[in-house]
C-alpha cells in the first residue's frame, strides 16, 4: 500500500503521516510537499530516514511533475491536505487560493484518473457551509447544509470539493470528502489564532483578538480528526462527504483568557483590534454521520488537548 500525503510539512499532514506511519508499519508513504511559508522539513526530520518514507518537494499545480511521480510510485491511495489555509492571506491575496487549492486539486484528480486509483481523499472544511448565528446554539452544520462560503479562502475549499464531487459523477473515481472543524496541536504554523497567541503570550507581547472576540469554533485535537481520516480511507463509502468535530465550541476571547491562566500571563495582554472582514460568527459541526456509519468520535478532551499543545509550544520555543 502506498499513500501519497500532499502538504505532508505544514500542520495536520504530518500528524497524519505520524499516525499512518505508527499505526501501518508496512505502508510507504510519499509526502508531496512545495514547502511554501506554511511547509517546514524539519517537522518530518524523524521519519525522513526511514525505507518506507519519501520525501518529495512538488508543487501540486506542477501537472507533469506530479504526473511523472504517480508515473514512478503507483500509488494506491491520495490523501490531499496541500492547500493555502488562513484566512487572512486569502482576503489579501486570493490568486494563489484559487490556484493551489482549486487548480492542485484537479491536477491531483487528473492523475488519479490516469493512472488509476483505490481511493482520493479531500480534506475539507467546515467553512464551506458559512456561518451560524450565536443566537441560535440548536444549529449545526450537517452534510447536507448549503455551501454558503465567506472567504476566498473557503470558496476555494468549496470549489475543489464540487470539483472532487464531480469527477466521481463523471468519471466514477473513487473518492470521498472530510470536512472538519478548527484542528489544534503541535506543528500548527504560529499565524493561526491557538499557536499565536500561545507564542505572544510567552514573548509577553500583545494577544490580538478580533472584533468582540465572541466568534465560536468548534475546536478537535489534530489527532482526532486523522483518526477520522483513517477511518473514512479505509471504510467510508466513496462519493460521500463527512463532516468531522467534536462539539466542543468555544467563544475566542474564552480560549485566550484559557491560554493565560495555563501560561500564568495576565489578561492585560490582550488587545481588542480591528476585525476580520467578512469574520464568520460561529462553526458547529453535526458529527453524526461519522459517528453513526463509522463509528468515530473524539478522543482528546479540550482540557488535556490544550494543555499538551502549550506544553508543546513551551517546549520548542526559546523564549
Ligand atoms: P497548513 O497551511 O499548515 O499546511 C499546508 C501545507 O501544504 C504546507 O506544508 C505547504 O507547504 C503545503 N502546500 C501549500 N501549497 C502547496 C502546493 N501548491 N503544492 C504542494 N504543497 C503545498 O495547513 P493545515 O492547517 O495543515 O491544513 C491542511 C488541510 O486541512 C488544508 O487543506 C485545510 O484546508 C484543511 N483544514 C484545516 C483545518 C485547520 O484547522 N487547520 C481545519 C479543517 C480543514
Ligand atoms: O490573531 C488572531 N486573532 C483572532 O481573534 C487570529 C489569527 C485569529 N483570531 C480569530 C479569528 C477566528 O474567529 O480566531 C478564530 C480562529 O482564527 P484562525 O486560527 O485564523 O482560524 P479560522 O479562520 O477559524 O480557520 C481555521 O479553521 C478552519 C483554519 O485556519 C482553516 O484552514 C480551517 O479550514
Amino acid at each position: 500500500m502506498t499513500i501519497f500525503v500532499t502538504g505532508g510539512a505544514g500542520f495536520i499532514g504530518p500528524n497524519f503521516i505520524f499516525y499512518m506511519m505508527k499505526k501501518y508499519p508496512e505502508y510507504r508513504i510519499v509526502c508531496l510537499d512545495k514547502l511554501t511559508y506554511a511547509g517546514n522539513l524539519s517537522t518530518l526530520a524523524s521519519v525522513l530516514t526511514k525505507p518506507n518514507f519519501r520525501f518529495v518537494k512538488i508543487d501540486i499545480c506542477d501537472r507533469d511533475a506530479v504526473y511523472q511521480l504517480f508515473e514512478e510510485e503507483r500509488p494506491d491511495m491520495v490523501v490531499n491536505f496541500a492547500a493555502e489555509s488562513h484566512v487572512d492571506r486569502s482576503i489579501e491575496h486570493p490568486e494563489i487560493f484559487l490556484q493551489t487549492n482549486i487548480i492542485g486539486t484537479s491536477v491531483l484528480l487528473d492523475a488519479c484518473l490516469r493512472y488509476g486509483i483505490q481511493r482520493y481523499h479531500q480534506v475539507s472544511t467546515d467553512e464551506v457551509y458559512g456561518d451560524l448565528p450565536l443566537d441560535r446554539p440548536d444549529l449545526f452544520f450537517t452534510e447536507e447544509t448549503p455551501i454558503r462560503t465567506s472567504s476566498p479562502y473557503s470558496s476555494s475549499k468549496a470549489g475543489a470539493d464540487l470539483l472532487v464531487l464531480a469527477y466521481y459523477r463523471t468519471h466514477g473515481l473513487p473518492v470521498t470528502i472530510s470536512r472538519c472543524s478548527n484542528n489544534y496541536g503541535p506543528y500548527q504554523y504560529p499565524e493561526k489564532l491557538i499557536p499565536r497567541m500561545i507564542i505572544n503570550a510567552l514573548y509577553d507581547k500583545p494577544l490580538p483578538v478580533y472584533g468582540d472576540g465572541f466568534n465560536v469554533r468548534d475546536w478537535l485535537y489534530v489527532e482526532d480528526h486523522c483518526h477520522a481520516i483513517d477511518l473514512i480511507l479505509r471504510e467510508g463509502c466513496i462519493g460521500e462527504v463527512y463532516n468531522v468535530g467534536g462539539h466542543n465550541e468555544m467563544a475566542n476571547i474564552d480560549i485566550v483568557k484559557l491560554i493565560c491562566k495555563e501560561l500564568g500571563k495576565p489578561e492585560s495582554l490582550i488587545t481588542y483590534v480591528t476585525d476580520r472582514k467578512g469574520h464568520d460568527r460561529r462553526y458547529a459541526i453535526d458529527p453524526s454521520k461519522i459517528h453513526r456509519e463509522l463509528g468515530w468520535l473524539p478522543e482528546t478532551k479540550f482540557t488535556d488537548g490544550i494543555k499538551k499543545t502549550i506544553q508543546w509550544y513551551v517546549s520548542h520555543i526559546k523564549v
